[in-house]
């Protein structure tokens, strides 16, 4: 049986194992114990990853006799592993302790989600699309999590101390075990890289004494074959050593990064490199200095280089080079094409704006074809209800793999890249659960797997976290995975609709605010910008005949889709176009019409996938249905106020009645505009909510 046959066996396959009695998350998808002992054979010489990969085995293989083996293969990439199983027995192959190991983790995934008899015979190798897989955490020294919504950072704050002082301990404390767990997630799923800290960055993590803290989680982090990365703050050598400038062009700060590399790759030697924020939201760059991006990013590059490290220059720029936000990251890069050295990537974020529950793709994405992109997604519910909504991101992710591959070219251009890599913002904190929720524990999953292939369906993905993790009824893991196939699409249709982006509530990004208009600030930063309704109708008019022109930024293919009101798809509608109130949608309905459906629909789902849930309490388990009920009941609450809010303001323009099939508003203007949405605090917003139930 080749592997692709057992691809579509995951989604056929309905075996579900049993969970734990008291699922708190504390356990990730690790749920499901062996009841005997695997007999497992090393063939080759012991390290701390095969100890990994056999211990693995010993503690959760079902079946048969295991073997694992280096063989170096021409061609075959240091992460991929060839599965052999003959009558019971398997034999895992690899030019790498780290392939064994993902070799391991694939076996047991495939025995909890198909059951141990569902692949005999098979001969399959498994080879990783990208080769970087990266997680980039917002975490802030202070122990605070930028956009985290499970409590503190697992890195930071007071965690270092006890980190340290627990190694020579046999009992491990909360912070070891976090980071032990963390790291065993990540490489179950092939994660293989973690940038440590906020994107914003603090000059201190060049520190001397915060190095020696970072190399302490490279050691505990190397087993698992997980490399680490920081993100650096361009300013560093001026507040950091008192340099007079931080322009790259200039041989003392040259030399100062040149000196800091050595000094970084003398405490880790497999360092993996750079994150970089430059000239973004307030963050120093080489444009202060009238220099370019490249300019700013080889300088980095050039410092790394001697010791294979590399450097991710990030795209999420949006100085005013265009009125129009959409458009900037576009215009200044686009030019820079081929000016960057070999070890530098450009990270893109999936969208043009910024993370919106629905967004086009970027169209930097395939628009320098002689520089190496890389995607960035984000884990974290920044806009998608934190961790109080239920969200799978899989489904989101697959639209937009599925278009940069059809309109971008991604799977060629990534053929050709030195370095091939793709990176999440992690929704990882120091909750017990990892995640603020179990269920978005699931997100993380996804996209370590899709990371690792990204021709998985969400379909598969969701059916084999829901197989790894919820009990052993059939019919409960079916709805459950019902449940995560429905709920993005149930979001965008109660938060934003048809193309509507950036209607949040300023700041924390969790509730409505779809009038924000702040007079005196920046124009982009105004949820009126975003919408632009007026009487006539809503939507951004972003095409070459009466508006922005962004279409003309895309690929003909897609760009002449979406120029055209009558072929843009209506998920698209208002991103693209400024639309009549009286616009007949694809559906046949009115625009207003059409939206009263839209966030009428996203109200019913929300309560769908609460009903889905309460049916199977007889087979879960209680604390988990109890965590995420409680979680459900917030989100149609939720999405009761986004209907309202968004309904009763628009229809402030569009002076339309709100149809009979669609509820009246339970909350008046007044009310959504007086009050926030469950929100008490800006660094983590969920706080409260869960705090409510500790
Ligand atoms: C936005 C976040 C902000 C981040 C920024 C970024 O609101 O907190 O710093 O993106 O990605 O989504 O740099």
């Amino acid at each position: 049986m080749k592997n692709k046959h057992l691809v579509s066996l995951l989604t056929l396959a309905s075996v579900c194992l049993s969970a734990g009695a008291e699922n708190d998350g504390t356990n990730l998808w690790f749920q499901n114990k062996a009841n005997n002992v695997a007999n497992v054979t090393l063939k080759t010489k012991e390290s701390a990853t095969t100890n990994i990969a056999v211990r693995e085995l010993k503690n959760a293989w079902g079946g048969g006799s295991v073997t694992l083996a280096r063989a170096p293969k021409k061609g075959m990439k240091q992460d991929a592993f060839t599965i052999n199983q003959k009558g019971g027995n398997v034999t895992i192959t690899s030019p790498s302790d780290a392939g064994l190991m993902y070799g391991a983790y694939h076996i047991l995934r495939l025995e909890q989600t198909l059951g141990k008899d569902a692949y005999r015979d098979t001969l399959f190798t498994e080879t990783p699309e990208h080769d970087l897989r990266l997680l980039n955490h917002w975490d802030n020294l202070n122990g605070t999590v930028e956009r985290g919504y499970a409590g503190k950072s697992i890195f930071w704050g007071d965690k270092p101390q006890s980190f340290i002082n627990t190694k020579t301990r046999t009992a491990l404390t909360a912070a070891r075990t976090a980071i032990e767990s963390y790291a065993r997630a990540n490489a179950s799923v092939g994660i293989n890289g973690a940038v440590i800290n906020n994107v914003n960055a603090s000059p201190k993590m060049l520190s001397d004494s915060v190095l020696t803290m970072v190399k302490a989680y490279a050691d505990a982090l190397r087993p698992y074959n997980i490399k680490v990365y920081l993100a650096v703050n361009f300013s560093s050598p001026v507040v950091l050593d008192g340099l007079k400038t931080a322009d790259p062009l200039d041989k003392d700060v040259q030399k100062w990064w040149t000196k800091k590399a050595k000094e970084i790759y003398a405490k880790i030697p497999d360092f993996g490199g750079f994150l970089v924020k430059a000239n973004s939201e307030g963050q120093p760059g080489p444009m202060d200095f009238g220099r370019t991006h490249a300019d700013g990013a080889n300088m980095l590059a050039k410092a790394l280089k001697p010791f294979g490290g590399i450097v991710m220059w990030r795209a999420f720029v949006y100085s005013p080079s265009d009125p129009d936000r959409a458009k900037q990251a576009y215009i200044e890069f686009k030019d820079l094409d081929s000016k960057f050295m070999d070890n530098v990537i450009i990270q893109i974020k999936n969208g043009p704006i910024d993370f919106q529950p629905r967004e086009p793709y970027s169209p930097l994405f395939g628009a320098m074809p002689k520089t190496q992109e890389m995607a960035e997604l984000q884990i974290t519910q920044e806009y998608l209800g934190h961790s109080n909504h239920i969200c799978f991101l899989g489904t989101m992710w697959e639209e937009f793999l599925n278009d940069i591959k059809k309109y971008a070219n991604y799977t060629d251009n990534l053929k050709g890249y030195k370095y091939r890599a793709i990176a999440g913002v992690a929704n990882v904190g120091d909750d017990a659960n990892f995640c603020g929720n179990t269920m978005a524990q699931a997100n993380w999953y996804a996209f370590g797997r899709l990371a690792w292939n990204s021709n998985l369906t969400s379909k598969a993905i969701a059916h084999e976290w829901v197989s790894q993790n919820i009990g052993k009824d059939n019919k409960a893991c079916k709805t459950v995975e019902d449940i995560l196939l429905m709920s993005r699409e149930t979001v965008v249709d109660y938060m934003m609709p048809l193309g509507f982006h950036h209607i949040f509530a300023e700041g924390h990004h969790y509730g409505p605010q779809p009038w924000q208009n702040n007079p005196g600030q920046r124009a982009d930063w105004q949820c009126v910008y975003y919408h632009r309704a007026d009487a006539k109708g809503v939507g951004f008019d972003r095409t070459v005949k009466t508006g922005s022109g962004a279409t003309a930024q895309y690929p003909a293919a897609f760009g002449n889709m979406v120029e055209n009101i009558n072929t843009c798809p209506d998920k698209y509608l208002l991103w693209f176009h400024h639309a009549d109130w009286n616009h007949k949608c694809q559906t046949g309905r009115t625009l207003w019409n059409e939206m009263c459906y839209r966030y009428q629909n996203g109200l019913n789902g929300a309560r769908e996938m609460l009903r889905k849930w309460n049916s199977t309490e007889p087979y879960i388990d209680t604390r988990l249905f109890n965590d995420i009920q409680e979680k459900m009941h917030i989100q149609v609450r939720d999405a009761e106020w986004w209907k309202d809010a968004c309904l009763n303001y628009f229809q402030t323009f569009s002076h339309q009645p709100i149809p009979a099939t669609t509820e009246p508003p339970v909350h008046s203007l007044n009310e959504v505009k007086r009050v926030r949405l469950g929100i008490t605090n800006y660094e983590n917003p969920s706080a409260k909510l869960l705090n409510s139930r500790r």
